[in-house]
């Protein structure tokens, strides 16, 4: 166990029971023309989450954590996609309408990729999400609980909506959960800060908050390759 710096205080980390959970890092979301941009977002005030968050997963790879992507998305029929989601925050182009990184927010559209810097290796799972939340209608929490995961290290975008709606999903469901601030980012710095507060508030009713260069040099201190608990 290594205590890592974090608020509302240290984050006992336990490599060999945590998962690098990295949260919707989607073209839709990050670049022009996708669904982020469609919602009237200016998609520019995400790009300082990559590379960060590819210094994080490069060191997590290289110590062996286990490392698990999340993708919000519908399917292309959207027979998945809820109509008060479809109708709200329209603008211009809807879910599942054709924009220039082809239909918005679709499985198999480039749009609905993640980003190069951050793409899935193999043994990394890929979790398609059809709401915010990460455990919601998939499954998340079979996988994690399958690989023995008691712990998630959260990152990725928007730190107060699927950011925050995975943390709290997960703190329901038992998980202890550090979310890291320059791993996270949102279109709004305001949300941002005020989202990463409400979850270490309250001696951490939802997690912890820390930075990802605490992590980094636990990961790259670990002599060892770390040895996963299988679930028994
Ligand atoms: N709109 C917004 O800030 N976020 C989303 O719709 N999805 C995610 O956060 N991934």
């Amino acid at each position: 166990m290594v205590e890592l710096s974090a608020a509302p205080y240290p984050f006992p980390f336990e490599a060999d029971r945590a998962a690098l959970v990295i949260i919707d890092m989607q073209r839709d979301f990050l670049e022009p023309g996708g669904f982020g941009a469609a919602l009237g977002n200016d998609v520019s005030r995400l790009g300082g989450v990559v590379a960060p968050l590819r210094r994080l997963l490069l060191a997590a790879r290289a110590a062996g954590l286990f490392v698990i992507h999340t993708r919000e998305g519908h399917r292309p029929d959207l027979s998945d996609l809820p109509a008060a989601k479809r109708r709200r925050g329209r603008g211009p182009l809807a879910i599942g309408d054709a924009g220039p990184m082809g239909r918005i927010l679709v499985h198999g559209e480039p749009g609905h990729d993640i980003v190069p810097e951050l793409a899935p290796e193999p043994g990394e799972p890929v979790v398609d999400k059809p709401g915010k939340g990460a455990f919601f209608a998939t499954d998340l929490d079979l996988i994690l609980r399958n690989q023995g995961v008691e712990q998630l290290i959260i990152c990725g975008v928007t730190t107060e909506v699927c950011v925050n709606t995975t943390a709290r999903e997960a703190n329901d469901r038992g998980y202890d959960c550090l979310v890291l601030s320059d791993c996270t980012g949102s279109y709004f710095p305001e949300f941002h800060d005020q989202a990463l507060r409400m979850i270490q508030a309250q001696n951490g009713v939802v997690g912890w908050v820390g930075h990802s260069d605490a992590l980094v040099a636990a990961l790259a201190a670990s002599v060892v390759h770390i040895q996963r608990r299988a679930a028994s």
